[in-house]
């Protein structure tokens, strides 16, 4: 079955929003704007599966939302909203509870890095986190999800979610009228050059928003100075800058730092090497810290104007909720039908 092409994606409202959720993800969240329907979700339920503070919570789903607009993302063209407003993302995540296996959430690799050592000790929220993802999706039955790299896994767990519940339901799916599939088999989008973006301070990890080291990244908050500062002191290595990419081998931080140029710049490492290969990275940090401020700057400052009027980003994800709960509740209609409820 042909399914309509539309696109979905979420941010956790977890605090620091940083150049990696920037990068990786709503960066590419605008761009898709002109080619598709996009719904683009603040994403509360996932945010709670670790300890949030319920003081805090709502400055920090208010900030993502702003950030959303702030970057560029439309909300009358398209739709914003924080998803604990739309009760359909829970309804269908206890269905895909049902149809995962616990196989496959055992494979999960953010479980174990998020559960660590204390793992008995971390929530069932955060375990089953991949399929309330897949239910965010499918609950729109959205067909391209642009996330960066660290999500890949959890996309490919929607894809098999979705396959298990087409296949186990075929008949059901068939009987009411829904062709041979329900659900699409969501797509990533995860391209460019920033698709993992990694720590200021340690090349082999990721740039994270939880990471203790405030140094480790640059949150999209962050005034001139900081930034600056931040990339001055980001950690290297004592070489310069090769002219070609196959040179970046074996060096996280100066491919780091060079891709976070040409993913800021709307270029590729390539060319950015042409520019700058046997640079030092001092002359290079200076033209990262201009271009940095320059692309950042005006994110941060329309951030803080839009965060100062709570009720009108209120209003922005209270009209989106409205227009998201319309599709979604048409789709847990055909799920019910399709599972064998009985409703009203
Ligand atoms: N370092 C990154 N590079 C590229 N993309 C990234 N994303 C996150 N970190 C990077 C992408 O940003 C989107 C929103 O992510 P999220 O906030 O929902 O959760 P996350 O992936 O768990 O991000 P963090 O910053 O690492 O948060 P914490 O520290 O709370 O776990 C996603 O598309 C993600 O891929």
């Amino acid at each position: 079955m042909a399914f309509k092409e539309l696109v979905f994606s979420g941010v956790q409202p977890t605090g620091n929003l940083h150049l990696g959720n920037y990068l990786g993800a709503i960066k590419r969240f605008v761009e898709l704007q002109d080619r598709y329907d996009c719904i683009y979700c603040v994403v509360d339920l996932h945010a709670i599966t670790v300890w949030q503070d319920p003081a805090e919570l709502p400055r920090a789903i208010r900030e993502v939302t702003a950030a959303f607009i702030a970057c560029g993302i439309d909300p009358r063209k398209h739709i914003v909203f924080n998803q604990s407003q739309v009760a359909e993302h829970a309804e269908l995540a206890w269905i895909f509870n049902c149809v995962a296996r616990l196989g496959w959430l055992n494979r999960m690799t953010q479980f174990k890095e998020k559960a660590g050592k204390d793992r008995e000790n971390a929530s069932v929220g955060l375990y089953a986190y991949p399929t309330l993802m897949a239910s965010d999706i499918l609950v729109y039955r959205a067909t391209h999800v642009p996330v960066g790299e660290d999500q890949k896994q959890h996309l490919e767990l929607s894809r098999d979610i979705a396959q298990k519940f087409n296949n186990d339901f075929a008949a059901s799916i068939r009987a009411h009228g829904f062709g041979d599939t329900f659900f699409p088999l969501p797509e990533p989008l995860i391209t460019g050059e920033a698709t993992r973006v990694m720590s200021l301070r340690d090349g082999a990890k990721k740039m994270s928003k939880s990471d203790s080291s405030d140094q480790s990244r640059i949150n999209l908050t962050d005034d001139a100075d900081a930034i600056a500062l931040k990339i001055r002191r980001a950690k290297t290595d004592p070489h310069p800058l090769p002219s070609e990419e196959k040179g970046l081998e074996g060096r996280p931080e100066a491919d780091n730092l060079v891709g976070i140029y040409a993913a800021l710049a709307g270029t590729s490492r390539a060319s950015v090497l042409a520019q700058y290969g046997n640079a030092q990275f001092s002359t290079f940090k200076t033209a990262l810290v201009d271009l940095a401020v320059s692309k950042l700057g005006p994110i941060g400052a329309e951030m803080k104007r839009l965060v100062a009027d709570p009720l009108s980003i209120d209003a922005v994800l209270a009209d989106g909720a409205g227009r998201a709960q319309k599709v979604a509740h048409e789709t847990m209609k055909a799920v019910k039908d399709i599972v064998g409820f009985v409703r009203a």
